[in-house]
Parts: C-alpha cells; structure tokens; sequence
C-alpha cells in the first residue's frame, strides 16, 4: 500500500449507522435539517466563532463571500494556494492581482498589498496556507486605511488560534473546507464564518439561491447547501479531531526531530502563541545544498511508494486562465516562485504509522 499525503478521518461506522437511522426516520435529509443545525450550533463552539454556515464543499463559500460582500473590480490574492482561490476571484467576474508572498509563512507578504492597490482594487483575498496565520493585523490596517474587504480563504485553517483567539475571526469574512484531505472532513464540505446575525441571514440565503421566504428572492444566490448524511457525518467528527490533531503534532515533532540541521532541508516550526492543526507537513529542498533536485527527491520518493505531493506547485498564477494577467508575470513573484520550485508535502495525518515516517524520513536522509 503506498503511503499517501493524507487518509481522511472517519467516523465510528456504529456510530454513523445510528445517525442515520435518525435521518432515515425522520425522512428530513436536507435544507437547513436538525443535524445541519446542530453541526452549525457546535462548530461555533468548537472553533469559538460567533456564526457559522455550513456549505457544500469549501469552493463556494469562497464564491459566495465575494457575492456577498459585492466584491467587483480587482481584488489582491496569493498565487501560492489551490486554485480554487483565485476561481473564485474569477467566477465572479473580478480581476485577480497576484502579489508575493512572505517565505517565513508562505502567505501573502502585507508590503506587496499595499504596493498593489489600485483605484479598482475592493478587497484582499488572503490564504492562511498550511493553516499557518497571515499577519491579521497588518492586512486590517491596509485594509482600513484603503477601505477595502478582506475574505480569508482558510480552508486550511480549521482550529487554528492565535493567543487563544481563532484565527477565523480576523478580516470580513473566512472560509473552510471540509474535504475527504483536510484536518477536519465532512468528506465534501465547507464553511462560512461571519461576524453578525445580519451577515449570517444573508449568507444562507444565497446558499439557498436566494431565496429569504418561499416567495422572495433577495439576491442571485446558489444551491450550496449541505446535506443531512454529511452533517451527522460531520457531529461525529468533531468529537475525534482534538486527538487527530495531536496524532498529526506527534508526526511533526518527528520528522523535524529528523530534519533539523539536514543541510539543504528547511521546514516551518511552530508560531509562538499559535495552536496549529499541523494540516500540512512542507519541507523546502535548496538543490544546490541538498545535492539533489526537488523533483530527483519527490519523484524517489514516489518509487519509493511514498506520495508526498508538492502543494502548491505549479503556482496558480502559471494555469493558462490566469498566466497572461500583468501581476502573473514571474518577475513580479520571486518568492512564491522559490517556494512552488521547491516544496514537497511529506505524509501527514491522524494515522500515518511509525515505520511509513521512518521510511519517508530515510528516503531523504540516505
Ligand atoms: N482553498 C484552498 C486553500 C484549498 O486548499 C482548497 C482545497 C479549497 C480552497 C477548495 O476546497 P474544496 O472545494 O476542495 O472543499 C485536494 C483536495 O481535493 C482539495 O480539497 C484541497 N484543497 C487540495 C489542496 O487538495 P487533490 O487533487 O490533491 O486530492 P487527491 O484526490 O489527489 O487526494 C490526495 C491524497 O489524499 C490521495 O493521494 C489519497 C488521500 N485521499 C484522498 C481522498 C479524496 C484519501 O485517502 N481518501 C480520499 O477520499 O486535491
């Protein structure tokens, strides 16, 4: 069996089977039902946020966060993140602006920001990649300063706290995803945060095409929402992630125990006063160094039966949608070009075992 960057987080089958039976009973399934509720009632408790609409998958809240807000014009992103955020941008009908990033995190550098507003610019799209916090505060204060929204694409993100305060709590909006390869999976899913009861209404209304009685339609809005079975899927979950996130902790204290000082091998520690989800483990490989290419390494690994994956390569800003853009212009993303030639995600998760950490760790020390 290969050894693959992630394996999901499953619920007790026993367990799930009783849920269901509920559903079943109750024949309620979907829109807006007793579990969906629920799962709503306890994320906010679990990620300490005062409102939370659950989507579909992690893609479109990110396109309804956009709509919502009525982001039009330009809007400032990180081309170091999946592609979904920059399609979001882009189903819009806005323009994405491609800034660098700051190599010490990964996510978008707050002097490019700046240095990237134009009079067409309404709002930043920021990424806390790997689940690693953007500098918040900075990204507020240009914010503020230009009047601009801020919608945080934190798929990566689910538990991650700053000072004891979520993360998910900075700029306008942020959003989740729950997917079969996150942290925290619903097996398809995804999440809105917001601040108020206003913003809350009128996200789920647009999740549910618009609709604010069976009547009115407020706004062009989209079928977005999640269901019953992925719901209750997601209660069971919740009660298992703390665990899976300490699992995840163990394999990081491992493998940097095992890279440090290995010379033309870097990696991220851990932020002071930042409870992480360890969601991602990146290494950098510098060839020059190492004695061996990013690719020589990920490509023996991979013969090796060990897939880890080189998230987030090519940059989005290099797909043909987006690679004629000015701001796509690889001049203007030194960093992020570093960072995309260099990176491989090595296995991380909840139940990798010790011998497939020793034998990824092998295949880069020998
Ligand atoms: N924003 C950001 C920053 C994101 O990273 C993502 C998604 C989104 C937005 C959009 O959220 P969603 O709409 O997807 O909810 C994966 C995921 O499909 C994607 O959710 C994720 N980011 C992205 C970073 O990675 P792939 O194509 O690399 O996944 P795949 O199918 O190759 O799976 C990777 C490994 O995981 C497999 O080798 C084995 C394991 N796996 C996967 C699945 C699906 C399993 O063991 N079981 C499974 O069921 O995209």
């Amino acid at each position: 069996m290969p050894i693959t960057v992630t394996s999901p987080l499953l619920p007790d089958l026993k367990e799930f089977n009783e849920l269901l039976t509920q559903v079943w009973d109750s024949k309620w399934i979907t829109n807006n039902g007793s579990f969906h509720k629920q799962l709503e009632a306890a994320l906010c408790e679990y990620l300490k946020v005062p409102y939370v609409s659950l989507f579909t998958n992690g893609t479109l809240p990110l396109l309804t966060a956009l709509q919502a807000l009525r982001i039009t014009g330009e809007v400032i992103t990180t081309p170091y993140s999946f592609v979904a955020t920059t399609h979001s941008i882009w189903w819009n009908g806005c323009r994405p602006v491609f800034v660098d990033i700051d190599p010490a995190t990964g996510n978008i550098a707050p002097d490019c920001i700046e240095a990237a507003i134009t009079p067409k610019t309404t709002a930043i799209m920021p990424v806390h990649v790997y689940g690693k916090p953007c500098d918040t505060k900075r990204i507020q204060e240009i914010a503020d300063k230009y009047g601009l929204k801020v919608i945080y694409d934190a798929a990566h993100a689910f538990g991650v706290e700053v000072n004891g305060e979520s993360i998910l709590n900075a700029g306008d909006l942020s959003t989740l995803s729950f997917h079969a390869t996150k942290v925290y999976n619903t097996i398809e899913g995804g999440a809105m945060v917001m601040h108020d009861a206003e913003m809350k209404k009128r996200i789920d209304y647009l999740k549910n095409f618009g609709f604010a009685n069976e009547v009115e339609v407020v706004g062009p809005g989209i079928n977005s929402k999640m269901d019953e079975v992925r719901s209750a899927y997601g209660l069971l979950n919740l009660k298992q992630v703390d665990a899976a996130i300490e699992a995840r902790h163990q394999v990081a204290i491992r493998y940097r125990e095992a890279l440090r000082g290995v010379e033309g091998i870097t990696f991220f520690d851990d932020m002071p006063g930042v409870r992480h989800n360890y969601s991602y483990f990146p290494i950098f490989v510098d060839a020059e160094q190492f004695g061996r290419t990013r690719d020589e390494l990920y490509f023996k690994m991979k013969e090796n039966g060990v897939l880890g994956r080189r998230y987030f390569y090519p940059l989005i800003s290099e797909f043909s949608t987006y690679r004629g853009l000015p701001s796509a212009d690889p001049a203007n993303l030194p960093k992020a070009h570093r960072m995309a030639d260099s990176v491989i995600c090595l296995p991380m998760h909840h139940a990798l075992a010790p011998e497939d950490i020793e034998l990824t760790l092998s295949i880069i020390l020998h």
